[in-house]
């Protein structure tokens, strides 16, 4: 990028290591802007401690729950911006009407500071104006009275608590419905349909222990550097002990290759780095399936050569469908492999031939994995190679799943989706006296389709910013404006927000870091990381206004005003969330003496059968998938049609914009930018720093992004790259793996016009 004539304003190629003082310097500026310097080093530092609160920044676990700090600085931006001292009070309501506020940026309305008490949307001022919790409750209540259950959709965004989303479902489920959207439904769902297929349990089999034994690493389609910053030191750590790691990725990540970690005394003092990846493979967007059809091919064709390649006893003692797997993988031709891939045939073989020397080989993953019309198939594809090599059930080896939201995963455990097994209702209705409902819900695309279709017409939203993170807003804003009824639980003002129905309500709730006080005590919560293990998570900071409450307060108010007749007692849950803990252990497997355990510092592990080399598939056996062809994504072909992924900057949380840089990319002030390929540009007879428009090649679609800035990148040819939330204009609603309706974030062919 560096050797362009042209000066494009906020483009400055960045040549240093991921992390090092930069990393101390954002942190610093993260501070000074949003708290009070005198508390926050103090906040920092119970961040993910035994007795303070988990880091809502990422899902990576720590090695023994925090016995030292770890310094992480977009963890240290996750909680500066939710221990702001920032505050939009109702006076600031009073100020602003809701079209003001939607002409703002996401990055302003969020940087307005925490919402201070609860609100209701006044049409006739086009203002919120502040309501009293029992008003809220008892409309909320009485809208829904009105609706049938099927009607009423229940969001999550995964950082709510295993206590706030099981008595989410609680109440949900006692009203009626199994409408689940979550969070999960655009991000990791893949993972949860594919790998009970595959192995029997839809989470990674990995502890943070394997990362000491492991002998391989290949990341596939995640950017740790930004979005997984704890698991740096874990790279750093693997790097530092000669252990390869492979990387596939179509966009060159600095903290991928190289990374100088601040807890790391002798990399700070010498302005050192360490070198992450050994390899680093610019994938072609969507060619992840064919690269992995490559690798196996090249281990098949080891394994004919020595008779070593495969571990045929694990494969027949544990496994079915190895054959038809081998077959499919032997049609599948290496011409074909190596355009869809972008790779070459030497190039997978030098992967494969590592792949056979390590005797533990871990894999993670993340959106450039399952973000694609055939995420699902993708991710069995991936537990496919590990199987070849019985690398799941062993010291050192494993899949691993990155998951995005700090909870997301203890969400489903603990009963969010819109697909309950019959034996989790019947336990809810034999330890909760109610018969929940039987038939499936929806997920996140079916109750947007179902809103545009005018038959959903009340959202209820703990957490999160749907329709931000959602595709097309051209169809889904206005689904939103037609609601009857929208309410809102969550900590700052956002774009969802202010999409009001008929009647809309923000609910404002503690943040992790907030000290939560009940009726019988200071309360604790629990969440579930990227590797299943369950810890107690304790908010120690005064709460940003008195009038705050819990995530179980507020839905417990709800359910008490919607349902009179109700079974259960709100008032007595809420008063100790240790009795919502005792429910939980009783309706939800592998929560034994879940109150005990939580309170052991580092908390306890979910079970994991395949770790034991147990497969919970209907067999018994864990299966190899066929994957036919190689083609992940309808064809990028046409004149000026490229493949479009959909990112995070460095400085943003999902639709959260905490800042308009994205450092390591080079990109400053700014995030109207396309990463492209210098040979597809020339090619194209386009310049670093024009302007073009794009345009969605898909069949059936006019969507347009208008005006963005082309940026000579290192990505792959044939990929170009663009931010979220900003890009969503691109993608249909429709467009989605069909095994999982994930929307295909990462795969949108696109048609690049220069104006
Ligand atoms: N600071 C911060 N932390 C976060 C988040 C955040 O926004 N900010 N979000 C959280 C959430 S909810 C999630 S889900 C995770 C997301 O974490 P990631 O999975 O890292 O998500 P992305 O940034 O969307 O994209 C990941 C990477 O995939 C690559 N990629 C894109 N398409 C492909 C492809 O087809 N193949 C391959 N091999 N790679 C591809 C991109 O170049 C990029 O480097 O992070 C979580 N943590
Ligand atoms: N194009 C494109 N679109 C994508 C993606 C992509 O890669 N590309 N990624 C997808 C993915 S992986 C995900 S997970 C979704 C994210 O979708 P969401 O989870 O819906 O979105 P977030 O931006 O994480 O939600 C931010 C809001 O959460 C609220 N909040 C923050 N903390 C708390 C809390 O403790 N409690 C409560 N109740 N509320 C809180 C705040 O009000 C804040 O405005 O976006 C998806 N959309
Ligand atoms: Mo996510």
């Amino acid at each position: 990028m560096s050797k362009h004539k042209r000066q494009v304003p906020g483009v400055h190629p960045y040549d240093g290591p991921a992390g090092g003082w930069g990393a101390l310097k954002a942190t610093a500026i993260a501070v000074r802007n949003e708290m009070e310097t005198v508390k926050a080093p103090a906040t920092l530092l119970r961040t993910n401690q035994p007795d303070g609160f988990d880091c809502p920044g990422c899902a990576w676990p720590d090695k023994a729950h925090g016995s030292t700090f770890q310094f992480c600085e977009n963890g240290a931006k996750a909680v500066t911006w939710e221990a702001t001292s920032k505050r939009v009070t109702p006076a600031f309501f009073s100020e602003n009407t809701v079209a003001g506020l939607l002409k703002k940026t996401d990055h302003q309305l969020e940087g307005f500071g925490r919402l201070t008490a609860p609100l209701r949307y006044d049409a006739d001022s086009d203002k919120y104006c502040e309501v009293s919790w029992d008003d809220a409750f008892a409309e909320i209540a009485s809208t829904l009275n009105r609706l049938q259950p099927q009607e009423v959709e229940f969001y999550t965004s995964g950082r709510a608590s295993n206590e706030a989303a099981w008595l989410f479902q609680l109440f949900a489920r006692q009203y009626g419905s199994n409408n689940f959207p979550d969070c999960s439904n655009m991000c990791h769902e893949p993972t949860s349909v594919g790998l009970p297929q595959s192995i029997g349990i839809g989470k990674g089999t990995v502890q943070l222990d394997d990362f000491d034994r492991t002998e391989l690493l290949i990341s596939i389609g995640h950017n740790p550097g930004t979005n997984h910053p704890r698991m740096m030191g874990t790279l750093h750590e693997l790097s530092r002990r000669n252990v390869p790691i492979i990387v596939f990725n179509p966009m060159r990540e600095r903290a991928l290759e190289r990374f100088a970690d601040p807890q790391n005394v002798v990399e700070m003092a010498t302005y050192g780095a360490t070198e992450i990846a050994s390899t680093y493979y610019l994938v072609k967007a969507g060619g992840d399936a064919a690269a992995l059809k490559g690798i196996a091919k090249a281990v098949i064709a080891l394994d004919a050569a020595t008779g070593a390649a495969v571990d045929r006893a694990f494969i027949a003692q544990h496994t079915e469908g190895y054959e038809n797997f081998v077959a499919d993988v032997q049609l599948t031709r290496w011409e074909t492999i190596e355009t869809e891939s972008g790779l070459t045939r030497e190039q997978l073989e030098e992967v494969g031939r590592a792949y056979v020397k390590s005797q533990a080989t871990i894999i993670t993953y993340g959106m450039g994995i399952t973000q694609h019309p055939r995420g699902t198939e993708n991710v069995r594809l991936i537990a496919n190679l590990l199987l070849m090599r019985g690398n799941i059930g062993k010291p050192g080896a494993g899949i691993c799943p990155l998951r995005g939201h700090s909870n997301v995963q203890g969400n489903r455990t603990v009963g969010i989706t819109e697909k309950p097994s019959a034996a989790f209702l019947d336990k809810l209705q034999a330890v909760c006296g109610f018969s929940p409902p039987r038939e499936p819900g929806h997920d996140v695309v079916k109750a947007m389709e179902s809103a545009i279709g005018g038959r959903s017409k009340a959202l209820i939203c703990l957490g999160g910013n749907l329709a931000v993170a959602m595709p097309d807003p051209t169809r889904c804003f206005p689904a939103f404006k037609a609601l009857e009824l929208s309410v809102h639980i969550g900590t700052k003002l956002n774009r969802s927000h202010l999409l009001t129905g008929r009647q809309s309500f923000i609910l404002p709730c503690l943040g992790r870091t907030e000290r939560d006080v009940q009726a019988e005590g200071e309360q604790s919560v629990t969440v579930e990381d990227s590797m299943s293990m369950v810890h107690a998570s304790s908010g120690k900071l005064k709460p940003a206004s008195p009038l705050l409450r819990s995530e179980p307060a507020i839905i417990a108010g709800m359910a008490e005003a919607t349902l009179p007749d109700s079974p259960t007692e709100w008032k007595r849950l809420i008063a100790n969330y240790d009795r919502i803990r005792d429910l939980i252990e009783q309706t939800v497997s592998g929560f034994d003496r879940y109150n005990q355990r939580i309170r052991q510092p580092g908390g306890f592990q979910m079970p994991l059968p395949p770790r034991d080399r147990q497969w919970p598939t209907p067999s018994g056996k864990a299966v190899f998938s066929v994957y036919p062809g190689v083609e992940e994504d309808p064809p990028a072909d046409g004149e000026n049609v490229l493949r479009l992924i959909t990112l995070r900057s460095h400085d943003q949380y999902n639709t959260t914009i905490y800042g308009l840089d994205d450092r390591y990319r080079g990109i400053f002030g700014r995030r109207d930018v396309l990463f492209m390929n210098e040979q597809d540009m020339l090619e194209m007879n386009i310049e670093h720093g024009d302007v073009v428009n794009l345009d969605t090649a898909l069949p059936g679609h006019s969507l347009r992004l208008e005006g963005i800035t082309v940026v000579a990148y290192a990505i792959a040819r044939g990929t170009v790259g663009a931010y979220y939330p900003e890009s969503n204009v691109l993608i249909p609603l429709d467009y989605i793996d069909p095994q999982s309706g994930t929307p295909a974030y990462k795969s949108v062919p696109v048609r690049v016009c220069p104006i």
